[in-house]
């Protein structure tokens, strides 16, 4: 069976590589429609080796449309996935609109697949920095279960988008030409520099950003009072963040089996030379799938303790390979349609 898609936001960071993942992966397309704010309207998009001219969004956009991939902001989403969704298609959603609202599942293939069994019609991709933790701890929680994860990461600039990217590199070269740096994407430069994520900040001093890690893995993994701390910090790096997680577990948990439990987990590639001092970085996890993990240590200042690091690629699987991959997973388990519909016709011929 092929499907008809549309992907919303489809000029941006995420929009761009989902089309290129479609096309790479090969997801069994009838039609594809490119869609964006009026202003993009008419500019032309790669897909393969073709290129698709960009559509504005607008109440008649959704039409016949059996998955959209949304990622366009939470505005944007909140503006359309009901009218999305009354037009018929499943909306897979990059914002964080909808991921805590407890009617609609948060997806991460590798790690709650069958949740998304469940959408009435809309399913959320997770926070990037919430998938990249969750496909390298997910595979130990199921062996031991994690009692506390403290993470600290180091977000490249691409969690802000295209512009924060390249505003980046026109920091750097106009630091490096001695000038005054421009600063449109964040208050203050990023170049030479870093700083905690800018998102507002709640009572207990906790950074919005911060906060979807903690409640977000909570949800995805199933385990509400899981003990989660977070410090997000954003880093020179264009399109990998990194992340430094610490695990408290309720036994002792070898870094051997460890590694070894990592080595053939999903979605997983463990890079680690300790002779050559070789482990994960951005310049290797950026434009491939795998998130990377090494450096997986006992926690020397706790018996129940294990340290590791990850690399993983934001705008890939953070985003848009994610979503694919949600969009994949329906494809394959005849999901596309809202649970209430599939159960009335499961019913309808008798089942
Ligand atoms: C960031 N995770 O990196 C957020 C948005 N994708 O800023």
């Amino acid at each position: 069976q092929s499907y008809r898609v549309a992907i919303l936001g489809a000029t941006g960071a995420v929009g761009t590589e989902l089309l290129q993942l479609l096309a790479e992966r090969q997801f069994p397309l009838a039609e594809l429609r490119v869609l964006a704010s009026e202003r993009s309207a008419g500019k032309r998009v790669a897909f393969g080796d073709e290129t698709l001219t960009v559509e504005a969004v607008g109440d008649r956009a959704f039409d016949d449309i059996d998955i959209v991939l949304a990622s366009a902001g939470g505005s944007r989403s909140k503006q359309w996935a009901s009218v999305a969704k009354a037009a018929g298609a499943v909306v897979i959603d990059n914002s964080s609109a909808f991921r805590m609202d407890p009617t609609v599942p948060l997806v991460v293939p590798e790690i709650n697949p069958d949740a998304a069994a469940d959408h009435e019609g809309l399913i959320a991709n997770p926070n990037c920095t919430t998938i990249l933790m969750g496909v390298a701890v997910y595979p130990l929680h199921q062996v031991h279960p994690i009692r506390r994860i403290i993470a600290a990461t180091y977000q490249s600039a691409s969690g802000a988008g295209a512009m924060a990217m390249e505003e980046v590199k026109v920091q750097t070269q106009a630091i490096l030409d001695g000038k005054t740096p421009p600063t449109n994407s964040f208050p203050y430069p990023l170049a030479f520099n870093l700083f905690p994520h800018n998102t507002p900040l709640n009572e207990a001093g906790y950074c919005e950003e911060e906060m979807k890690m903690v409640n977000e893995t909570r949800k995805i993994f199933g385990v509400p009072d899981l003990r989660v701390s977070a410090t997000c910090i954003r880093v020179p790096v264009l399109r990998a963040h990194s992340e430094a997680i610490n695990l408290e577990f309720d036994q002792p948990f070898s870094p051997h089996k460890a590694k070894e439990i990592l080595q053939s987990a999903p979605g997983v590639q463990v890079v680690e030379d300790w002779q050559a001092n070789y482990f994960p970085m951005p310049i290797d996890a950026s434009g491939i799938d795998p998130v990377l993990v090494g450096r997986i240590r006992q926690d020397l200042s706790h018996p129940c303790g294990l340290e590791l690091w990850l690399s993983g690629d934001q705008v890939r699987k953070g985003a848009a390979l994610n979503a694919v991959q949600i969009a994949e997973l329906l494809a394959q388990r005849n999901w596309v349609k809202p649970a209430s519909q599939r159960q009335t016709s499961f019913a309808a011929v008798g089942g």
